[in-house]
C-alpha cells in the first residue's frame, strides 16, 4: 500500500549553500570585505599642553596612559604622529570630537584623516 518512491538527491543538494544554483562549482567565497582603513593623524603644535594631548589619546582614542605619552612624545619630536586607525566614519568622528574639546579649552590642536 504505503509504497514510497525512491528519493534522489540532485547533485544541486549536496553541495554547499554558496554553491547552490551559482551555475558553477568553483569560486564564489561568502563575501566578507574588509572596508577600507584610514588613519587619524596628530599635528603637533606649540600651545596644546602635553597633558591635554595625553589626556585626549586616553579618553577618545582610549589608549593606555604609557602609549599616550608615547604618541604625544612622538608627535611632539616628529611633528605628526598616528593617533589610531579605524573606518572612515569613526576616524573622522575622533578627529572632530578631539578638535571640538581642545577649542573649548582655547587649544590650536589640528587632527586630520588619511587612507591607511
Ligand atoms: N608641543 C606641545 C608642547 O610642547 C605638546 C604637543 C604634543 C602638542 C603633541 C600637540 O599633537 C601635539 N606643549
Amino acid at each position: 500500500m504505503s509504497e514510497r518512491l525512491p528519493i534522489q538527491m540532485s547533485s544541486d543538494d549536496r553541495r554547499p549553500d554558496r554553491e547552490r544554483d551559482s551555475g558553477t562549482l568553483l569560486k564564489e567565497k561568502p563575501k566578507i570585505k574588509k572596508p577600507p582603513m584610514y588613519r587619524v593623524l596628530l599635528h603637533n603644535d606649540d600651545y596644546t599642553t602635553r597633558e591635554f594631548v595625553v589626556m585626549v589619546l586616553q579618553d577618545i582614542f582610549r589608549k593606555s596612559e604609557s602609549d599616550a605619552v608615547q604618541i604625544m612624545m612622538h608627535v611632539h619630536t616628529n611633528g605628526v604622529g598616528v593617533a589610531g586607525v579605524y573606518t572612515f566614519e569613526v576616524a573622522e568622528a575622533k578627529a572632530e570630537k578631539s578638535m571640538a574639546i581642545a577649542r573649548k579649552f582655547e587649544y590650536p590642536l589640528q587632527l586630520t584623516v588619511e587612507a591607511d
